[in-house]
């Protein structure tokens, strides 16, 4: 209902809304029209009322509220339920416990800060409030087998590229989940499902963006390998639109995953990578120990291919860390 309050509002002209043309055209009370305006106004929006012209919307607040990002929204599956939080301790935790209960395919946990964000290996990540993008998508792929799961990582780290691009920030993907700009790290990506042998229950790709960010804000030991998108475009970000056209770009990519298979989503991965062609230091998660060599692709499964003095490896977890020509 708030978000068809708002889109009546967003009219040209001078702006003006009567509270009785609201109320006839969405079939409420003008009592009604008043308490959601009211409850408009709580959440950041300031709304001017006018005797006898009525209600005008006059600024919206900087948040990533579900009716402004599904404004922007055309996709029918990812975003149709959106919870959103000012606060919560991890969307990831959120979302996996939203899955377990049975909440619909496509729904987004979205929040402006979290207490306890974590990467792999319980690493944290760091995003001060009203600054970033922090989400996490329930999925439940019954279409492809858990084996598969890792190519999700890709396929949201190419939704994020498409999107920074969209917003003019010429991002990079760095094997096998950050998002970089000239070296450093705007986005990291952390998938976790729940599964059989054979059968994902869910899938949740949680996806951490600084957008609005600066250097600061943020603690001491990640400053200096952390960038954001405001930094890169020299200018601040629209949060809202942003985060609509990743979600746009997920369900895009979903769909062609569905119809076609992952192959032309890693194709669109490849032409993004800053891995590919370089030497590299693995340090591996598999007890397969550090090397380097140089990433040459990533096979059918996702993982990384490196060629090492020693041959070729397969690398399916890990950190990887582009080493300078000049330490070769
Ligand atoms: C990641 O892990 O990069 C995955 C991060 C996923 C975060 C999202 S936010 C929404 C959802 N809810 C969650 O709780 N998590 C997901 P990893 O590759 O392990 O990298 C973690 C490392 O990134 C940390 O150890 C820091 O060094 C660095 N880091 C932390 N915050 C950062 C930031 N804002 N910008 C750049 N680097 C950061």
């Amino acid at each position: 209902m708030r978000g068809d309050i708002l889109s009546l509002l967003r009219v040209p002209g001078d702006g003006y809304v009567s509270g009785e043309d609201i109320a006839e055209k969405l079939g409420i009370t003008r009592t009604a029209v008043w308490k959601h305006i009211q409850e408009l106004r709580q959440a950041g929006y300031k709304i001017e009322s006018r005797s006898r012209h009525g209600y005008r919307l006059c600024e919206t607040p900087d948040l990533l509220l579900p009716e402004e990002i599904r404004e922007h929204l055309h996709t029918k599956v990812i975003g149709q339920h959106i919870v959103y939080s000012d606060e919560t301790r991890s969307t990831n935790e959120d979302a996996k416990k939203l899955a377990a209960a049975g909440a619909a395919d496509g729904t987004v946990v979205i929040t402006e800060f979290q207490g306890d964000g974590h990467g792999r290996l319980s690493r944290g990540w760091f995003s001060p409030k009203y600054k970033g993008v922090l989400c996490s998508i329930i999925l439940y792929p019954d279409y492809v087998l858990p084996q598969e799961a890792p190519k999700f990582t890709l396929l949201a780290a190419v939704a994020v590229v498409r999107a920074m691009r969209a917003s003019g920030v010429e991002a990079g993907i760095k094997w096998p989940n950050d998002i970089l700009f000239e070296g450093k790290k705007l986005t990291g990506i952390l998938t976790e499902m729940e599964a059989a042998m054979e059968h994902i229950h869910y899938i949740v790709p949680g996806i951490g963006v600084n957008v609005n960010t600066t250097l600061e804000e943020l603690p001491e030991e990640v400053r200096e390998k952390a960038t954001s998108m405001r930094i890169a475009a020299g200018h601040p970000i629209d949060r809202v639109t942003f985060t609509a056209d990743m979600l746009n770009a997920l369900e895009e990519l979903l769909l062609s995953v569905k119809k076609d298979g992952f192959a032309p989503v890693m194709e669109e991965w490849k032409a993004y990578s800053v891995t590919l062609g370089q030497d590299v230091r693995v340090i591996g998660m598999n007890r397969q120990g550090d090397f380097t060599g140089r990433a040459v692709d990533i096979d059918e499964s996702g993982a990384l291919l490196v060629d090492t003095e020693d041959g070729r490896k397969r690398v399916l977890a890990g950190d990887v860390s582009i080493r300078p020509h000049e330490q070769k």
